[in-house]
């Protein structure tokens, strides 16, 4: 883990926006835990084309995908002291920390890809956006993360009863955690990097995510049964330090926000592609997806609900979600 004061973080952002003076060309470093070519990877260096255009070539954009900066909750940390300029992340791995933004990592908030889009498009995504200001993020821009499902290396899950005294990983946030138990299962937060050998060794029976995921990172290989329940629907959001944000002049500030919204165009087609690419390359590969009655995993998400949403800002905020059509 990179610990960091935040005032010898503050030294290394000047330091760096001094060499950049010299150079003429500053490259803003950006992480992503998927390997290249993957949607989001390839969404964020169209975003650093579309900057470098927008500003005559003084910024471009270097990824630094395959978790080559570490797994995702520490590069977030590194991304609030400055010393990485920008993060491609999904919403579930800030945990609680942004409370607004919880709301999208509840279960079956979203009713489909459209509804998805429609909120997160709207004004209740700009709010969501504006409130990782208070973590020293400016967020940017959603991407499409999809719907992610469960899969195990025992046997396909077809209702709550078939997760009893499973062992499934998910991602660092608790609400993750009380929707797993709902349903009868247990919970292990572990890092990305580690699910693929925690399924191999045992550790863990399986994970959930979406078909790009579960191809990509390999689970496939070891997790053949992929049920598809679609709990969760999680945003991936494009970030940028705070620290390197208020240093940017207005004019500058503007290109990277249009840049990001070009990106987002961009990242959908990408990502319905992959979608379909990454089930065929599944099946293929020997994985056997069942389709699921949602109706027994939606009625059991109402004690996570319960539990998480006692805030009447975010009750108000779900209640406006579920309104939006
Ligand atoms: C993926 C997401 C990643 C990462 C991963 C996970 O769908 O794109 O950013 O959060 O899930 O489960 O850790």
């Amino acid at each position: 883990m990179f610990h960091l004061s935040k005032l010898a973080a503050t030294a290394l952002v000047a330091a760096s926006l001094m060499v950049s003076t010299a150079s003429a060309q500053t490259v803003l470093r950006s992480s992503d835990t998927h390997p290249d070519g993957y949607p989001t990877v390839e969404a964020v260096k169209y975003f650093g084309e579309k900057l470098s255009e927008l500003t005559d070539g003084r910024y471009a954009v270097e990824v630094f995908h395959s978790a080559q900066l570490g797994e995702e909750k520490d590069t977030i940390e590194q991304t609030q002291f400055g010393v990485i300029d920008l993060n491609r992340i999904s919403i579930g791995a800030f945990g609680t920390q942004v409370p607004a933004a919880t709301v999208t990592q509840l279960p079956y908030i979203f009713r489909s890809a459209d509804h998805f889009h429609a909120v997160l498009d709207g004004p209740i995504g700009d709010e969501i956006l504006a409130a990782f200001d208070a973590v020293d993020l400016k967020a940017l821009a959603y991407y499409d993360g999809g719907a992610r499902s469960f899969y195990n290396s025992g046997k396909p899950i077809n209702s709550p009863a078939d997760l009893e005294g499973m062992k499934l990983r998910v991602m660092g946030s608790d609400i993750f955690v009380d929707m797993v138990a709902a349903l009868g299962g247990n919970a292990t937060p572990m890092p990305y990097g580690e699910v693929y050998s925690g399924i191999q060794t045992g550790v863990i029976d399986g994970a959930e995510n979406n078909y790009p995921s579960y191809d990509t990172a390999g689970h496939s290989e070891v997790a053949k049964y992929y049920s598809l329940d679609e709990h969760l629907m999680v945003p991936e959001v494009l970030v940028m330090s705070k620290m390197v944000w208020d240093g940017l002049s207005a004019e500058d500030q503007a290109a990277v926000m249009e840049a990001a919204k070009a990106s987002v165009g961009k990242q959908r087609e990408l990502w319905a592609a992959k979608e379909v690419e990454s089930k065929a390359i599944v099946e293929a590969g020997g994985a056997i997806i069942n389709e699921v009655d949602k109706a027994p995993f939606i009625a059991a998400m109402d004690s996570v609900y319960e539990k998480h949403v006692t805030d009447p800002a975010l009750q108000d905020l779900v209640a406006r979600i579920k309104a939006t059509e």
